[in-house]
């Protein structure tokens, strides 16, 4: 159950910290030009780089991910676009999500009506689209964010097809949007609103969720109740979700028709430094994976040793994950870890040895329908959707 008082006390703490940061002494050094970050506490969240603080935009240090398969709670990385977030008026025994627009039953659900209806888990990766944009060459607008913009949770909650079925949805609906309790600061500026195509929203898989890894959502990532679309980038799981409206066209709201597009072809890039003639909505992560038992410019003892990293895709699955301890000439295959799911990471182990001197070590994944990591990244003006084979230098002495 809810402890609404902790949950209270949780929500003014955090009304409180969006003032001045709570900055720690320490300071993180992402590997690219002006990469250095402090380290930031907010409640409910581990020291976390800090990318922007109104609103928050929180970044979880790398080697998290090499702690386990599942991201802790307490240091899944926080994204906000727009600065008004009334987190003291959430209240779980008021909060209410809203079904409206093409229903024939417009109603509200509140918190305790969503945890009666039939309960879904399944365990996905969240990541920003963004996400290692500060790797881009020539750089790209928008928050210079290392790898950490990314996280695998198990999500619980209730399928969104249960909650259409129970509205149900009327002839002719086209799309369903959602949109959360914050808000712009100025009348002016677009409030955060998504959408997805009814099939999409239908497909029994896109979940209301109200848990994360056994616990209620932490207030930064969308307490009490959001949308979690597995295999689609972060942009569509809309925090603290409070309506849903079916509609009978293809939204046109800013966050879908002007913001988080990317160019309509097969490898979403363009040339650098140029504009993509046509653009589509972004959509399906693609296959990414990373060494995470050593950092970029780490040191290891020579001689034989355990690399660890972590794999995954849109959903297809992993099927292969191979490693090159020689800059990409030859390539060995890792073992993979316990198969969460097709929409999690995936866990990689391969013992190598390591001659004393400098390595450049490499790391790719091959997913279930085929598609693999470029070995060049690649180039699109929002700096979207990397996933060129990374490379790691390490000093085995
Ligand atoms: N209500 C709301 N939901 C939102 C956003 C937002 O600004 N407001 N940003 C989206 C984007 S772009 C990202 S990357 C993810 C981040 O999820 P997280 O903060 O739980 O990591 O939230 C998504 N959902
Ligand atoms: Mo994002």
């Amino acid at each position: 159950m809810i402890d609404r008082r902790t949950l209270i006390k949780g929500a003014g703490a955090m009304a409180a910290s969006l003032g001045p940061l709570q900055a720690l002494a320490q300071t993180v050094t992402l590997p690219f030009g002006n990469g250095e970050r402090p380290l930031v506490k907010y409640p409910q969240k581990r020291p976390m780089i800090a990318v922007t603080s109104r609103p928050p935009h929180l970044e979880t240090p790398f080697s998290v991910f090499n702690e386990g398969v599942l991201t802790p709670n307490d240091a899944f990385f926080v994204r906000y676009h727009l600065a008004n977030i009334p987190f003291e008026d959430i209240d779980p025994e008021t909060y209410t999500v809203e079904i409206k627009g093409l229903v024939n039953r417009p109603h509200k659900l509140t918190l305790a009506d969503l945890k009666r209806l039939p309960t879904t888990e399944l365990v996905a990766v969240n990541q920003c689209s963004g996400n290692s944009r500060g790797f881009f060459e020539p750089r790209t607008p928008g928050g210079q964010l290392g790898n950490g913009a990314m996280g695998n949770a198990r999500w619980r909650g209730v399928s969104l097809k249960q909650v259409l079925e129970r509205a149900g949805v009327a002839r002719g609906a086209k799309q369903v949007t959602f949109k959360g309790i914050d808000g712009p600061v100025m009348e002016t500026t677009p409030g955060f609103a998504k959408a997805l195509d009814i099939e999409h929203a239908d497909d029994g898989e896109v979940m209301l969720a109200y848990a994360m890894n056994g616990h209620d959502l932490p207030v930064l990532n969308g307490y009490p109740v959001r949308l979690v679309v597995p295999g689609y980038y972060a942009t569509y799981w809309v925090k603290h979700l409070s309506e849903i409206t079916v509609i009978d066209s293809v939204f046109d709201g800013y966050f879908m028709k002007n913001a988080y597009r990317i160019p309509d072809n097969d490898c979403a890039c363009v040339e650098p430094g140029t504009t993509p003639k046509a653009t589509v909505p972004i959509n399906r992560l693609n296959v990414r994976s990373f060494i995470t038992s050593v950092a970029d410019g780490g040191k290891l003892a020579a001689g034989a040793t355990t690399l660890q990293g972590i794999a995954f895709d849109g959903g297809s699955g992993i099927k292969e994950v191979s490693v090159s301890t020689d800059d990409g000439k030859s390539w060995t295959s890792a073992t993979l870890g316990q198969n969460l799911g097709k929409y999690s990471f995936r866990q990689w182990t391969l013992p190598v040895t390591l001659p004393a001197g400098q390595h450049a070590l490499k790391v790719r994944a091959i997913a279930n329908d085929g598609k693999t990591q470029p070995a060049e990244p690649r180039w699109n003006p929002s700096g979207y959707m990397r996933n060129v084979i990374e490379t790691v230098r390490v000093a085995a002495a």
